[in-house]
């Protein structure tokens, strides 16, 4: 049975009678929360300034389940060592466990708290609890040494960012959401820009590329795509991994020769294309491998983003247009499920101004098989991704590249069965936790993009560049 509004006034007047009841015997109550894994200085200096704010500092460290709902990836320690870890740093006076979305307001009522305090990260998402108590942000730990964690065998893996766009800016808040590793670094070479993206998300700023490989141990390279090359080079010369965005190189050639470096040196180089990692697209084609539409024969998928025509994808006379921007998604379906060894490709396109395309159709044709890649940037149509079989087929809701919810269907138009998938946010902590997996030595997510696959988008870029734009 839910409360009245009158037992509703009483519990709120019995806690403001508490609260008083605190503060007349001096007690300031401070509660604080977070995942606590892999336990780090920055965790460490965060209690430690959460205690100076008061007396008693209460900390609720979030179940493996709240996580998972809240998106994230990649969480270590168990629940029993994240606690054990608070407790070890001495500050705590209580330990709670936070389990659900909705219980932060509920405790600061429970525990009559004066101050709620979190990291800098977090500034503004818990100011709807000043009405009950202070909301305090501390500031964040930039850079975590690896002292404390050394001491454990662990380790996190140290970020450094390429590029200022807005990509860039979407990649350090997905980051956060995945466990064991911390973006510290930005890089630009044009005055200004690191500076003003390093504001913005608490991170260092640099303007000397050798001087910013010192500070991280992988790089995630968003910088505009001509520049890809050289930059995934010179990162992989200085030992340090790479996660490079879509598309990761534009000759076939060119990604040989980096995927050849990286293995040399015993890195990871990987393709950053966010569906082939998203849990979506990975069960989406599990299933149209399995048989279940019998053997497919067709496969079309479709991307549109509408631009402003002052956009650098319209304007860029040498690397803008559709297929640039967008081929990378579309290619994708048709390259994971009908394998590189295309017969043929050829293009038709739209163009706007600059000569650049704003509407391409890329035609794939296989032994057994055909592929139509659609995208556009000046003509706006359904995000679609339809996969047809000999005895089935299976439509992905728009927008497929986000995969969320597709259908199979048989010839029967009552049989269809449904998935649904969980996409969270932007979608780059899937690639991220992968990439993470596989600096650790873990090779279970090298199959959702290969090498070869990557190699094979590569050239067919190369094939559309060398006919659209050198031709
Ligand atoms: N923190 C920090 N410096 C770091 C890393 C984390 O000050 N380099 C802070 C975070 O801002 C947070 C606390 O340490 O206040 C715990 O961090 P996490 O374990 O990453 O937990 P988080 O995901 O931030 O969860 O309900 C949970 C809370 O919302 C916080």
């Amino acid at each position: 049975m839910l409360p009245d509004k009158g037992h509703c006034e009483w519990l709120e007047r019995n806690f403001n009678k508490k609260r008083n009841l605190n503060r007349r015997i001096g007690v300031i109550k401070v509660i604080t929360y977070g995942t606590f894994d892999l336990f780090h200085e920055g965790h460490y200096k965060l209690l430690k300034r959460a205690k100076a704010l008061g007396d008693y500092l209460i900390v609720g460290v979030t179940t493996e389940e709240y996580d998972q709902t809240r998106g994230k990836l990649n969480v270590v320690d168990s629940l029993v060592t994240r606690i054990e870890n608070v407790k070890k740093s001495g500050f705590a006076d209580e330990v709670i466990i936070e389990s659900s979305p909705g219980q932060k307001l509920v405790d600061v009522k429970k525990y009559q708290i004066d101050i709620f305090t979190v990291g800098s990260d977090w500034i503004g998402t818990f100011d709807y609890l000043s009405d009950y108590c202070k909301v305090v942000y501390l500031e964040r730990t930039k850079n975590i040494s690896s002292t404390m964690l050394r001491a454990q065998k662990k380790h996190i893996q140290r970020i450094g960012v390429i590029g200022t766009g807005r990509i860039a800016g979407r990649f350090i808040p997905e980051a956060k959401l995945v466990s064991g590793v911390n973006v510290e670094a930005v890089y630009n070479p044009h005055p200004g820009s690191a500076a003003r993206f390093a504001q913005k998300w608490g991170i260092d700023a640099y303007e000397d590329l050798e001087a910013f490989y010192g500070a991280v141990e992988a790089v995630y390279v968003a910088s505009p795509h001509e520049t890809h090359y050289s930059y995934i080079q010179s990162a992989l010369e200085h030992g340090k991994h790479v996660l490079c965005e879509k598309p990761m190189v534009l000759k076939r050639a060119q990604a040989e020769e980096l995927f050849a470096l990286a293995a040399k040196r015993g890195l990871i180089l990987f393709e950053g294309i966010k569906t082939a990692y998203c849990p979506g697209f990975s069960r989406l084609l599990g299933i149209a491998c399995s048989g279940m539409i019998g053997n497919v024969r067709s496969v079309e998928a479709c991307f549109t983003k509408l631009e402003g025509p002052q956009s650098r994808e319209l304007t860029d006379p040498n690397y803008g247009g559709s297929f640039t921007e967008l081929g990378s998604y579309v290619m994708l379906p048709i390259i994971k499920l009908f394998g590189s060894g295309y017969e043929e490709v050829r293009f038709d396109t739209i163009e706007g101004e600059h000569g650049l395309d704003v509407f391409t159709k890329a035609h794939f044709r296989y032994p057994n098989g055909l592929g139509t890649a659609t995208c556009g940037l000046g003509v706006k149509s359904e995000g679609s991704l339809l996969i047809c079989g000999t005895t089935g087929y299976i439509v992905v809701e728009a927008p497929w590249w986000k995969t969320a919810y597709f259908e199979v269907h048989h010839e029967d138009p009552k049989d269809v069965e449904k998935y649904t998938d969980r996409f969270l946010e932007d979608g780059l902590r899937y690639e991220i936790s992968d990439f993470l997996s596989m600096i650790n030595g873990s090779s279970k997510s090298e199959f959702k993009l290969t090498r070869g696959e990557s190699i094979a988008m590569a050239e067919v870029m190369e094939k559309f560049l060398s006919e659209y734009r050198e031709g």
